[in-house]
């Protein structure tokens, strides 16, 4: 029979120096005072020990130096840079972090992504709108509480109506007249005759502007126009013939210019005998209606000229 004799090496115990500590069955780069990548930098203070990156860049501020940091822009992280470590923290595009969607919340669903932030803890507490656990009627003025659903009061305003958060609402806030939105209280009558109540209970004069026609919103009528006038493209009484001062002159008048009347025919028209200048203006003799002219020749003087 063939005898093997067994030979057992037993390996040295490793002795790892300088930079190299011993751990489990190697030497790792882990010692203090070292500088792996030679940047410059040492290990405990380099944001990359294996890459050399001696300005310690870090866009994001995750600790993690742009030269090894896998996701650069953002402090999420994973295969695509939107995961997050906690349960209901989503990765912010904008912020390029990881939000936690339940911060300052209780209860109810977070407001990004509707993660359960919690329940509140007994029957007479609700959950708010804010995510906070209130007691029975905390924070309600009026209808039954969202906890135990006591009655936590009326609202006393006339035209307060209690909406469905259990808060008193002035309906005709803001409203002078007109219908409210929601409850339909009557907020007032508007005063003018020809003014209407728009949607925002607030009244207008309609027919503002305008002297004569129907008036755009509400058909009143904005008035008439007088005698020899007509109502314009633009809801303004104008003459149909010749304006004279506040009137209008009839067709085939004429607008006297010193006494501002109508009359037939043209006014009289004094001229000086011969018409032209130099002349002595004062035998010529003017009548129109009720007025008679007489020159006055030499009656301006030192000019020794004419009227
Ligand atoms: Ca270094
Ligand atoms: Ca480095
Ligand atoms: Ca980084
Ligand atoms: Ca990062």
């Amino acid at each position: 029979m063939q005898r093997y004799e067994a030979i057992l090496l037993l390996a040295a115990p490793l002795s790892c120096a300088g930079c190299f500590t011993t751990f489990d069955t190697g030497c790792h780069h882990t010692a203090t005072g070292c500088d792996f990548d030679g940047d410059g930098v040492n290990n405990e203070v380099d944001n990359c020990p294996q890459d050399s990156n001696p300005d310690l860049a870090d866009a994001d501020g995750d600790g993690m130096g742009d030269a090894c940091d896998p996701c650069v822009r953002t402090k999420c992280f994973g295969i695509n840079c939107n995961e997050c470590p906690g349960p209901t923290e989503r990765c912010d595009e904008q912020a390029r972090d990881c939000l936690d969607d339940c911060a300052n919340r209780e209860c109810g669903p977070s407001p990004v992504m509707q993660f359960n932030c919690g329940t509140c803890p007994q029957d007479d507490t609700y959950c708010s709108e804010g995510g906070v656990c209130l007691a029975s009627c905390e924070g309600i003025e009026c209808g039954p509480s969202p906890g135990d659903g006591s009655d936590c009061g009326k609202c006393q305003g006339t035209t307060e109506w209690c909406d469905s958060t259990g808060h008193c609402i002035d309906d005709c806030l803001n409203r002078e007249y007109g219908s409210s939105p929601n409850a339909n209280y009557d907020c007032g009558e508007c005063p003018g005759a020809t003014d209407w109540c728009n949607s925002q209970g607030h009244c207008l004069d309609d027919c503002d502007g305008m002297e004569c026609g129907s008036s755009p919103n509400a058909d009143y009528d904005c008035g008439e126009c007088g005698e020899f006038e007509f109502c314009s493209e633009t809801f303004q009484c104008e003459c149909t013939a010749e304006p004279c001062g506040d009137l209008c002159c009839d067709t085939g008048e004429i607008c006297h210019p010193l006494r501002l009347a109508c009359i037939d025919g043209r006014p009289a028209v004094i001229e000086t005998p011969t018409g032209s200048e130099p002349d002595s203006f004062g035998f010529a003799v003017a009548i129109d209606g009720d007025y008679l002219v007489v020159g006055a020749p030499y009656a301006d003087t030192p000019r020794q000229s004419d009227l």
